[in-house]
């Protein structure tokens, strides 16, 4: 004999209307008592729901997406009538009672294991980043790796049996959370490209250290950009060889000529700024030294020289860097790239650029000439060779037929593979760089 039982959502610790995330069974399914059935999320916390019962599930009553609350029915079982479920129930236990009158809830009369609902209660409750949450701080302080990371806890399961460190991996669910099939993704990549983890660099694990031991302290999260290009500029720069080249252009010429087109400029719709000059500098620098306009092969054996020239623009948005391209920069006029420079920044800070805006790149420069600085050392944008780095120009005294003038100095900073290009070919591209930029008319030639 056997009785069909619905399971309901038991207390989940006052939270209403939670999203169920996960369905972890499917009808058909036998399931023991404390069998995680379903995940759910709210804006706080990832918790599962497990049986209370043993049997077969033989309907479930929600889907991925919808919303519950307490009392609320999830699925049908078909239980043994005659008690003999694989785990004893014990009766005497006393039974919370639902507060509630809904018809769901009136079903909670069928006896549940305290030891369980308390188990659920305490256990079953995965606090996520919440920077009040004094919970996540105790849990960031009592494990270690995974703790912080977004992921429900059967994706932590996942992740542990794999051996995975969560905060490794980049999350492509709603708000970031890390879903099973990023793990399967990151443990494939790691196999496929040992490069992309093992970097051969062995160190020490980082202590775990209780900042607020010294003062207050607020968590947050890193945005999915900010994780996913700090994982590429790790490699980069462990992988890498890197070394920087300064130098210095004399670009009050340049200046001179920009400024009496950016009024034109301006009434056409956008804006006339030092950034597309330097890209057509770059290309004339790319094609006089091609070794630049390279990638490595995967066996770092052979050299792939490319003929074309898509210039990656580095650009700030609040959500972290990107890096869009613009192709066939050697076959726009300074106008065109202007404008489509215009185009893209705004593409990237709505979020709005497509994975194929940002495939391509030969070279990549990164401007911070509209923030400030006088030299810094970018990372090279992998699988490239090289990148320019551009700070901001400031009149400069230079001593020039006998006597020191006031010249407008553009300074660059050219990081690059120093596998691929030496040292002294990385000063002559800046000096041509500079030979370009100061006279505009040499482009031409
Ligand atoms: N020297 C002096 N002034 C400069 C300059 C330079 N090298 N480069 C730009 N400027 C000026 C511009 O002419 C503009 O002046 P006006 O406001 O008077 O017109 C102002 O600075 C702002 O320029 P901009 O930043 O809006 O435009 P841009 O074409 O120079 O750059 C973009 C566009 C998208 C690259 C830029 O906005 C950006 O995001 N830069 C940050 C890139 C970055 O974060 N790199 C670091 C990567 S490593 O972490």
């Amino acid at each position: 004999m056997s009785d069909i039982k619905e399971i309901i959502i038991p207390d989940i610790g006052g939270f209403d209307n939670v999203d169920v995330i996960e369905i972890l069974v499917n009808i058909g399914d036998v399931v023991e008592v404390e069998q995680s059935l379903l995940t759910l999320e709210s804006d706080k916390a990832a918790m599962e729901i497990p049986a209370v019962d043993a049997g077969k599930i033989t309907e479930i009553l929600v889907a991925e997406g919808d919303q519950v609350s307490e009392g609320h029915a999830i699925m049908k079982i078909e239980v043994q009538a005659d008690g003999k479920s694989t785990v004893e129930k014990p009766e005497s236990v006393p039974v919370e009672q639902p507060k509630t009158s809904s018809p769901a809830k009136a079903n909670k009369s069928a006896p549940v294991k305290a030891e369980l609902r308390n188990s659920f209660a305490q256990t079953k409750l995965i606090p996520l980043r919440d920077q009040q949450n004094k919970t996540v701080a105790k849990v960031a302080q009592s494990q270690a790796g995974d703790s912080l990371a977004y992921a429900s806890p059967s994706t932590r399961r996942f992740a542990r049996k794999l051996g995975v460190d969560l905060n490794k991996v980049v999350g492509s669910g709603r708000k970031n959370r890390i879903l099973k099939e990023d793990i399967e993704l990151f443990v494939s990549q790691a196999l496929n490209n040992p490069q992309s983890s093992g970097t051969g660099v062995s160190t020490i694990a980082a202590p775990a250290i209780d900042f607020s031991k010294f003062g207050e302290t607020e968590t947050k999260a890193l945005s999915k950009i900010q994780k996913l290009s700090g994982q590429n500029l790790h490699r980069s720069w462990v992988t890498i060889p890197h070394v920087t080249q300064f130098d210095e252009a004399d670009i009050t010429d340049l200046e001179a000529f920009r400024k009496s087109h950016a009024e034109e400029a301006k009434s056409q719709g956008f804006k006339l700024t030092p950034l597309v000059f330097l890209m057509k500098a770059s290309v004339a620098a790319l094609q006089k030294f091609p070794t630049f306009n390279a990638s490595l092969d995967n066996s770092g054996e052979e050299l792939i020289m490319k003929k074309y020239f898509n210039i990656g623009i580095a650009v700030d948005t609040p959500n972290g860097l990107v890096v869009p391209v613009v192709k066939d920069v050697d076959k726009k006029s300074l106008y065109d790239l202007a404008k489509e420079l215009g185009e893209i920044s705004v593409k990237a800070r709505d979020k709005k650029l497509m994975p194929s805006d940002m495939q391509g790149g030969c070279f990549t420069i990164s401007s911070l000439g509209g923030v400030g600085g006088t030299a810094f050392t970018p990372i090279v944008n992998a699988p490239e060779v090289a990148i320019l780095g551009v700070s901001r120009s400031s009149i400069k005294p230079v001593y020039k037929e006998g006597e020191f003038v006031p010249r407008l100095m553009l300074p660059l900073s050219l990081s690059y593979d120093h596998r691929v290009i030496d040292g002294a070919l990385a000063a002559r591209f800046t000096t041509y760089m500079g030979y370009v930029l100061s006279d505009l008319r040499r482009l031409l030639l």
